[in-house]
């Protein structure tokens, strides 16, 4: 008898096209998108709906949702194995986020932090999308019913509001949404900020030394590495509370390289800090240069890269159409 095929369990998530993508989304969330989407049925997003709580020059908006797009298959998301798509090309998000909405209290997503800490920093521009924001990101974790979603320390609070909103709704109407699950990584990394290593490297810095973006040239790369901020020390040892700087460049070594920190530590004793650093922006430049020539390719037939993401978004509405009809039609709206 044929063993009955278990369907794959469901994996999605999205990075915002605020800005080119850094070596930090790589090693944080893509390379392990890259691993998942072979095990999972995997849809990938570009979320330009939620990059426009913080203004955003449209022209800009647009090239960098196709850059982002062409870095994911450059970093090795497959389109034909995963759903890749734009997250304003399915407007079923946006739907189902008016219904979440009015499921989800004033109190509860009050006291999300990631709202408390942007609108502090976007203090001229404090929008009602910035404090609905966890609910659109509800909404597009629903609709597909993913069963994980891959998220950093900082989304933990987003995807508990997602969790509470999905049994709400089951309880109130009957089981419809598959309450997710977080997808904690085996190899996690956070890289640090090279200019001020206590902040992670978050790729809208306004200081672009701090930053390696997946774009730069080899020549940046080196500049940027040598210009990192590292402490008085001059030993080549791992101490990531109190040599914060000297720790990132470490962590960047073992993503580059596959090298241990034990390794490392051993590979330069007796060395100081300016070869240690030239070690590291080489073993970046070697990294980096395959997926940016990729990435180039890529984006250059930008009919392909439409005619791709177009193919996606039919895929990703087609399930999402299901769930929000089935929605509709659990909350009361007639269906003509
Ligand atoms: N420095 C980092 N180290 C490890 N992982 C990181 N991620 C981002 N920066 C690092 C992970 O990448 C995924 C997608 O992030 P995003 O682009 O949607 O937004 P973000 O986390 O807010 O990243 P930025 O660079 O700070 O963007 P802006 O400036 O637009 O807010 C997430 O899984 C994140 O953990």
């Amino acid at each position: 008898m044929e063993p009955t095929q278990q369907p794959r369990k469901i994996i999605l998530s999205g990075m915002q096209p605020t800005n080119n993508l850094t070596i930090g989304q790589y090693c944080g969330a893509l390379r392990n998108w890259v691993e998942l989407q072979h095990q999972y049925d995997s849809l990938f997003c570009v979320v330009d709906q939620h990059a426009i709580t913080v203004r955003q020059e449209p022209a800009k908006l647009r090239k960098r949702t196709l850059d982002v797009a062409a870095m994911y298959m450059a970093a090795g998301i497959d389109p034909d194995v995963s759903t890749l798509f734009v997250q304003s090309s399915v407007p079923e998000h946006t739907q189902l986020a008016w219904v979440l909405e009015c499921l989800a209290g004033f109190g509860e997503v009050s006291r999300m932090t990631q709202f408390k800490d942007k609108s502090a920093q976007h203090a001229d521009n404090v929008n009602v999308g910035l404090f609905t924001y966890p609910v659109l990101m509800a909404a597009d974790i629903l609709l597909y019913n993913a069963d994980l979603v891959p998220v950093g320390e900082d989304q933990r609070q987003h995807l508990e509001l997602t969790r509470n909103l999905a049994e709400r709704f089951n309880f109130h109407y009957s089981p419809t949404f598959t309450v997710p699950e977080p997808y904690i990584p085996k190899v996690g990394a956070k890289i640090m900020s090279l200019q001020e290593p206590e902040k992670k490297m978050s790729k809208s810095d306004a200081n672009e030394k701090a930053t390696i973006f997946l774009t730069d040239s080899d020549a940046e790369i080196r500049s940027k590495i040598k210009r990192a901020v590292t402490d008085s020390g001059t030993d080549i040892r791992f101490d990531a509370e109190r040599r914060h700087g000297v720790a990132n460049l470490m962590t960047l070594y073992h993503i580059t390289t596959g090298a241990s920190i034990a390794e490392i530590e051993q590979e330069f004793v007796g060395l100081g800090y300016a070869e240690f650093k030239e070690a590291v922006g080489e073993a970046i430049v070697a990294f980096i240069a395959p997926v940016r020539s990729r990435y180039e390719a890529l984006r250059a037939d930008e009919d392909t890269l439409k005619a791709t993401l177009r193919r996606g978004g039919e895929h990703a509405r087609d399930r999402a159409r299901k769930t929000l009809r089935k929605v509709y039609k659990k909350t009361g709206f007639v269906e003509l």
